[in-house]
């Protein structure tokens, strides 16, 4: 399935793919078995201009479309999902919201070591007591002069223990989503610690990380945005990560079409390739369906984003089916591969165990519901 794109379009997903076809499929087994990639991958990532994907030239970015960088998230969900996780977060998460909400001195800052991938930024706002209720966070932060004083815990945190920045989410005021500031904390700041979280199912490449905050002092400047405006700089982010995650399934999708395809069609079983049999054509029908349908989703995020135009519900939507579909594709990639499907010598069950995060994180697949539900009815489920 294409659509038209522009020529610049085309030739940077063709130097991505043509880049992770020879920097990261070949390693992507031993990265999972060792649960860190060879950390050598993210400069080589930056060269090609991975983590500068819309942010502006004159903060050190490519510029460039939303289309782009979907195109890119693609094609690094069908390499390796922890690589798009660790550009995703970075670039994505904590680089828009600098972006979006920072002052010139914080997009000086920080923007540069982004966008050329010298710096890690990681996402701190889900906390061991609130994931879905978000709104609910418990971290404080307090002021003490023209400092603030953040104490708290973060939890499930993706670059955690590789970042040079953490957006950290912390309640200035009273309960509730209007209580709450963002940070922009320094990772060496004293009373910031960062501990690896090991034994995930999937994106074991990529540091997932419990960040512990004990009294970490930062200047006023550190504040993003206003106080209060935290939730709001949260979620505002989170859409557009939620058209990231979506493309990334599209990538593992697309990954789990080609090599269901590539496997039935030269594995032979009673005299003939299992793509000669109706049941194993059924199963690839419906990746090859799942991959367009997931693509088409994303794709009109890229544009309504690209145009300026609201796109949070159709985010939601291209993230939940995106999502469901890379578990379902991957299943059935494992269906068609028999018994190899279940050894990672081959990728499938690398793409099921990588997809299964997708429909939990940066919001459910049932909060993505209620979020089309509430925009549909005008009836909020979530009180
Ligand atoms: N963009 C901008 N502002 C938004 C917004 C969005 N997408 N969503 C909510 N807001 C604003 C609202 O406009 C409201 O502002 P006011 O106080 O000025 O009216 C405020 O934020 C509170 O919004 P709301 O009432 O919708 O918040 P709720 O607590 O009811 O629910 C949900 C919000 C559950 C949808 C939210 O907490 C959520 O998305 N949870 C999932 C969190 C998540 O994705 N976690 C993963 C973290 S990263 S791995």
């Amino acid at each position: 399935m294409d659509l038209s794109l522009s020529v610049e379009q085309e030739s940077f997903r063709a130097l991505a793919r043509d880049f992770l076809e020879k920097e990261a499929v070949p390693h992507r087994i031993e990265w999972d078995r060792n649960e860190s990639v060879d950390l050598s991958i993210i400069a080589k990532m930056a060269e090609i201009g991975f983590f500068g994907l819309t942010i502006p030239e004159e903060y050190g970015g490519l510029g460039g479309d939303y289309l782009t960088y979907v195109l890119g998230m693609e094609e690094l969900g069908r390499a390796d999902s922890a690589l798009r996780g660790i550009v995703s977060v970075s670039n994505g998460l904590v680089g828009k919201s600098i972006l979006g909400f920072g002052t010139e001195e914080q997009k000086q800052e920080w923007l540069p070591g982004i966008a050329t991938g010298t710096k890690l930024g990681c996402f701190g706002l889900t906390e061991p007591d609130t994931g879905s209720d978000a709104g609910n966070l418990t971290a404080r932060a307090r002021r003490d002069g023209s400092d603030y004083v953040i104490t708290g815990q973060k939890l499930f945190i993706t670059n955690g223990t590789w970042a040079d920045v953490a957006l950290v989410f912390a309640r200035t005021g009273g309960d509730g989503p209007r209580g709450i500031t963002a940070f922009l904390v320094p990772t060496g700041t004293a009373g910031f610690e960062a501990r690896e979280i090991k034994g995930k199912l999937g994106l074991r490449g990529q540091a997932t990380a419990e960040l512990f905050l004990s009294d970490v002092r930062v200047p006023e400047s550190a504040r993003l945005g206003e106080e209060g405006q935290g939730f709001k700089i949260a979620m505002t982010t989170l859409d557009k990560g939620r058209v990231s995650v979506a493309a990334g399934c599209v990538g593992i999708v697309q990954g789990c079409l080609e090599t269901s395809v590539d496997y039935a069609t030269t594995r032979t079983q009673f005299g003939r390739p299992l793509a000669g049999f109706q049941l194993v054509q059924d199963m690839i029908a419906d990746i090859s369906l799942d991959a367009d349908a997931s693509r088409l989703l994303v794709w009109r995020c890229a544009d309504l984003i690209d145009r300026g135009l609201p796109f949070g519900i159709a985010a939601s939507k291209a993230k939940l089916f995106a999502s469901e579909a890379a578990v379902r594709a991957a299943n059935n990639a494992i269906q068609i591969y028999g018994g190899a499907g279940y050894i990672d010598e081959y990728p499938a069950q690398k793409y099921l165990r990588d997809a299964r995060v997708m429909t939990l994180y940066e919001g459910t697949s049932q909060i993505q519901k209620l979020l089309i539900g509430r925009a549909e009815t005008g009836i909020s489920a979530f009180v």
